[in-house]
C-alpha cells in the first residue's frame, strides 16, 4: 500500500479546488469564478486499489495586505509542512510573478519533490502552453511537468498515476467511505459561502465569512440548519438582503438545493445576515469567526 498528503498550492484562481474535487470524484472544496475563494486547508482523499492519495487544497497564494489575506496565505504555506508531494498549479498563459518567489523559497525549505501542474489547457494555445512552461522551468528543479484541464479532466488521469509513483509505502490514513475532513457545519458553511460569491459582486463576497450555528434533524426528518453571514459593514448588510429580501432569499434557495444534495434529507435553511464592523482587518475577530491557522 501506497499512501501521502499532496499538497495543491498556487496562486488564487488558477483550478486548485477544481482538481480535488475532480480528482476526487466528489464537491469537497467549494469553487467560484473569483479569487480568493478557498479559504482553509481541505483535505480530499482519493482511494485507488493499492494507493491512498490525500490531497490537501490550499487557499491561493497572494500578496496581502488585510489580517485575512495573511491568514490564507499562512494557511498555505503551513499546508506545505509534512507532505509528500507538491503540485504548484499554474494557469496557461501565467507568467511568473513576485508571488513565486515566495512559494518557491517555501518549497525549497521543505524539501520535497515539486510537480509543475499547468492548468486550463483547455482554452489556451499550445503556443501559450509552451512559453509558460518553458518559463516556469527556469525558475525551479520540478520532478514533473503535467498540462492539465482540471475542468474536463484531461490528462488527470496521467498525473494521478504518477503521483503514486511518488508517494511511499505506507497506511491507509483514511477508511475507505471517507473523502474528507471537513466537518459537517463548516461544508454547509462552506456551501452558503459560495452562494454568496456567486450572486454578489464587488468587494462584498471578500467581506463575508458564514457560520453555521446549529443543525438539528427534526422529527418529520426535515434538517434545520441556522447560519449567519458576517458582513463587514453595515450597507454591505443591506446588499446582502436585498430588496425586499430577494437576494438573501436567492442565497438561500441556491445554498440549500445543494445541501439538501448533499445531506439526502430536506433542509430548512434559516439565514441572517450580521456586520462585525471591518471584520478582515482584525485578528481576533477572524479568530471569532473560525479562521484559525491549523495546528
Ligand atoms: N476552462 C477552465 N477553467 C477552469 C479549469 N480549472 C478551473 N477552472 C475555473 O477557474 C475558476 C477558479 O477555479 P478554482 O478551482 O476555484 O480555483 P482555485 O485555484 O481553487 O482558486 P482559489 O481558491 O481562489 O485560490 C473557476 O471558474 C473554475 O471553473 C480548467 O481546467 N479549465
Ligand atoms: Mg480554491
Amino acid at each position: 500500500m501506497k499512501s501521502g498528503l499532496v499538497a495543491i498550492v498556487g496562486r488564487p484562481n488558477v483550478g486548485k479546488s477544481t482538481l480535488i474535487n475532480y480528482a476526487v470524484g466528489h464537491k469537497i472544496s467549494i469553487v467560484t469564478p473569483k479569487p480568493q475563494t478557498t479559504r482553509f486547508r481541505i483535505l480530499g482523499v482519493k482511494n485507488l486499489e493499492d494507493a491512498q492519495i490525500v490531497f490537501v487544497d490550499t487557499p491561493g497564494v497572494h500578496q496581502a495586505k488585510s489580517a485575512l489575506n495573511k491568514y490564507m496565505v499562512e494557511v498555505a504555506v503551513k499546508s506545505l509542512e509534512g507532505v509528500d508531494l507538491v503540485y504548484l498549479m499554474v494557469e496557461a498563459g501565467d507568467y511568473a510573478g513576485e508571488e513565486y518567489d515566495f512559494i518557491f523559497k517555501n518549497l525549497k525549505k521543505e524539501n520535497v519533490p515539486v510537480f509543475l501542474v499547468i492548468n486550463k489547457i483547455d482554452k489556451h494555445e499550445e503556443e501559450e502552453i509552451n512559453k509558460t512552461e518553458e518559463e516556469f522551468k527556469k525558475l525551479f528543479d520540478f520532478k514533473e511537468i503535467f498540462r492539465i484541464s482540471a475542468l474536463n479532466g484531461q490528462n488527470v488521469d496521467k498525473l494521478i498515476e504518477k503521483t503514486v509513483e511518488y508517494l511511499p509505502e505506507g497506511p491507509q490514513y483514511f477508511p475507505k467511505d471517507t473523502i474528507t475532513d471537513v466537518p459537517l457545519a463548516l461544508a454547509i458553511a462552506e456551501i452558503i459561502r459560495e452562494k454568496v460569491y456567486l450572486n454578489l459582486r464587488k468587494e462584498l463576497p471578500y467581506s463575508s465569512a458564514v457560520n453555521v450555528e446549529e443543525i438539528k434533524e427534526r422529527e418529520n426528518g426535515m434538517v434545520y440548519v441556522r447560519a449567519v453571514i458576517s458582513v463587514a459593514r453595515n450597507s454591505q448588510k443591506g446588499i446582502v438582503i436585498g430588496e425586499k429580501g430577494k437576494m438573501i432569499k436567492k442565497i438561500g434557495q441556491d445554498a440549500r438545493i445543494e445541501i439538501q444534495e448533499m445531506l439526502k434529507k430536506p433542509v430548512y435553511l434559516d439565514l441572517f445576515v450580521r456586520v462585525e464592523e471591518d471584520w478582515p482587518k482584525f485578528e481576533a475577530k477572524l479568530k471569532r469567526l473560525g479562521y484559525v491557522i491549523p495546528e
